[in-house]
Parts: structure tokens; C-alpha cells; sequence
């Protein structure tokens, strides 16, 4: 008896070093830390792994945030990835660790709309259900995407905002995140055709140019174009990183009120910026709620109470319920419309996110 209660002790400790060390593989380096808490609901002992764009970008925190709240909710374990950089290949090797690893969702945030397709085929060909958010990859290498709001509205809205801050006319330039980075590049897309309305016949849009979602490089990439266009009279960042990074680097150079910066900022960060005018007003969506939703998404497929086809209806927790509708390439649920944060709203949303 005695020796049975010994051997007992010795394999639960055995167990116990084993799963720690499996949490620990996920967390690994210098990558985002893994969750890991299993909550009240009945996932099981599922795994569920985000991946997105890189490390350093607190929108990215804030959408694992979510994600990691809805299937801890839901019982089950999440796995918070990034590479350090925004590249496809760096977002590759963490797929083929989280293959071997045998989880059993994967949402992805994509570098890149088609270059993530061969290692997203193989991951659902071993059985794990693949969805994307917040940047979309292609229809044949996921099985839904959860998206933020609709890329048409998102990017006319920039447009029209900017026009009214500039009363329509002069020079604009777009700050962007990565040339490859699918949501912006869609975004921007349909600002060029809101740009081809009369009304702004005396606006151009002079570059687009990109600061990869990295704080310095958005930074000199703002002080080039400010460079190359003396006239510049307005920046749209379509990207949480790059609207700050604008926004400071006018501030700094004391350019209110000569060059304004408009696009989708985090109010935390941008609090500041609205109300120095630098920004007279921005949007953006819940990236928590973004990533809540993914993570329901995500629980929902792995349960297989979705397929990912058009139709298909889940409950995502605290925000309801939610419907699989269809779109020009696969399917997608959706979470919303763009919100607008000016002056009369940033002191209610600036600790929120
Ligand atoms: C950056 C990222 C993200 C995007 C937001 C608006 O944080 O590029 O993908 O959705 O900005």
C-alpha cells in the first residue's frame, strides 16, 4: 500500500512537471505568455492558439485579451503567439510548433493574405479548425473570419473625416502598417475609391507609406513624408501603432493645426493627441470584444457546433449571439461598425482600451 502511495505521489509530480513544461513550450522566448487557467464552462481540456501580427502592439494585447476571457469561459486553454516581427515567415514557424503541438483551433491575425496558405492547409488537414481576425487570410486557408466591421465603411468613413478636417482640399498621405498586411491594404483600397468622388476633386493623395506597426519606423517614416511634402495637410493611419507614432512626432515638431492626423488609433493612446487637437477625431472598433468573439468562434468550431458555413448560428458569451453570414471570398461573422472617438467621448473610453 504504502509503495503504491509513494508511486502515486512521484507520477502525479511527474504530471504536474510535464504540463507545466507544455505551458511553457508555448509561452516561449520572447513571444507573447500563454493562458493557460482552465474556467467554469465544458471545452474540456481543448487548446486554443492565437497568432497575431507581432509582439509590442498593445491592440494586439487587448485582442488576446479577449480571446483568452472567451475560451478560459468556455473551460478551455489559450495560446497567446506573436512573432517579434511582422513578417509571414516568422508567423510560419510558430504554425509549425503549434502543429506539432496538437492544439485544437488556431486563429490567425495574417501577414499576409495568401503567403500563410500551405502551412494553414496542413494545420487543418491535421485537424485543427482554422479561423482568421482582425486581418484576413485567404478563403482556402481558413474556415470563417472574424471580422471587425465592414472594410468598405472603414475605409470611406477615413476618407470623409479627413476631407472635413481639411475642408476638401490640399495634400493627404497614408501611414500604413506592412504592405502585406491584408486588412490594411483592403481598407486602403476603398479609400482610393471614396477619393474618386468629385467632392474631392481638390484633395490628393500624394503616398502611401508603410511604418510595419513598429513605434520607430512609423515614427521616420512621418518625418520623411513630412519632408517630401511641405504642404501636407493631413496623415490617415489606418493602423493603432502608426496613428500614435504620428500624432507625437507632430506634436513634437509643433505642427498643430497645420497637419492633422486622423485614422484608427486606440483611445489610450491617442487620449492625449484628441485633445491637443492634433487629432480632431478617430475610430476604431473593441479590439477585447474582436478578440472575445474570435475566441467563441474558435470554441464554437472545435465543438463542431459550426462549420464555418453560411448560416451557421453560436453563442458568444456575454456579446449573444452571433450568425456565419457569407462575402466575396468565404465567410465571416462580424462584430460591428466602426466607433468614433472625438474630444466629447475619450475621457469615458481611454482606460477601457
Ligand atoms: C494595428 C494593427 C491591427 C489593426 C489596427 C487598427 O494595431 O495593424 O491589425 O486592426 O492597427
Amino acid at each position: 500500500m504504502k509503495k503504491f502511495g509513494i508511486l502515486g505521489i512521484v507520477l502525479t509530480a511527474i504530471l504536474a512537471l510535464l504540463v507545466a513544461c507544455g505551458d511553457q513550450g508555448a509561452a516561449g522566448g520572447s513571444e507573447e505568455g500563454s493562458g493557460g487557467d482552465t474556467g467554469g464552462g465544458d471545452d474540456g481540456d481543448k487548446r486554443h492558439a492565437i497568432v497575431f501580427k507581432s509582439t509590442g502592439n498593445p491592440f494586439g494585447e487587448k485582442l488576446m485579451e479577449g480571446f483568452e476571457d472567451a475560451v478560459q469561459e468556455a473551460g478551455g486553454e489559450a495560446i497567446l503567439r506573436a512573432p517579434e516581427q511582422p513578417t509571414v515567415e516568422g508567423q510560419i514557424q510558430i504554425i509549425e510548433e503549434l502543429i506539432s503541438q496538437q492544439i485544437d483551433s488556431l486563429t490567425i491575425v495574417g501577414n499576409d493574405y495568401d503567403g500563410l496558405e500551405p502551412v494553414l492547409t496542413k494545420a487543418m488537414d491535421r485537424g485543427i479548425e482554422v479561423l482568421s481576425t482582425d486581418s484576413a487570410v485567404n478563403e482556402n486557408s481558413r474556415m470563417v473570419h472574424v471580422n471587425q466591421a465592414d472594410p468598405e465603411a472603414i475605409g470611406r468613413i477615413q476618407i470623409e473625416a479627413v476631407a472635413e478636417m481639411i475642408d476638401y482640399e490640399g495634400e493627404i498621405a497614408v501611414l500604413s502598417a506592412t504592405s502585406q498586411a491584408s486588412n490594411q491594404n483592403l481598407w486602403i483600397e476603398w479609400m482610393k475609391k471614396e477619393l474618386e468622388n468629385a467632392d474631392y476633386e481638390n484633395m490628393e493623395l500624394v503616398e502611401v507609406t508603410y511604418g510595419d506597426d513598429l513605434r520607430d519606423k512609423s515614427v521616420s517614416e512621418t518625418e520623411a513624408l513630412l519632408q517630401s511634402y511641405p504642404d501636407l495637410k493631413a496623415i490617415i493611419a489606418p493602423t493603432t501603432v502608426g496613428i500614435a507614432a504620428a500624432s507625437k512626432v507632430i506634436t513634437d515638431k509643433g505642427l498643430q493645426g497645420e497637419v492633422v492626423v486622423t485614422g484608427l488609433g486606440l483611445p489610450s493612446e491617442m487620449a492625449e493627441y484628441i485633445q491637443n487637437e492634433v487629432s480632431p477625431w478617430m475610430y476604431l472598433w473593441n479590439p477585447i470584444e474582436l478578440g472575445y468573439l474570435a475566441g467563441y468562434t474558435a470554441v464554437a468550431l472545435s465543438d463542431g457546433e459550426i462549420t464555418g458555413d453560411v448560416g451557421d448560428t453560436f453563442e458568444a458569451g456575454d456579446l449573444g449571439s452571433y450568425e456565419v453570414t457569407e462575402t466575396e471570398d468565404g465567410t465571416e461573422v462580424l462584430l460591428g461598425d466602426p466607433f468614433r472617438f472625438d474630444i466629447d467621448n475619450i475621457d469615458e473610453w481611454k482606460d477601457v482600451y
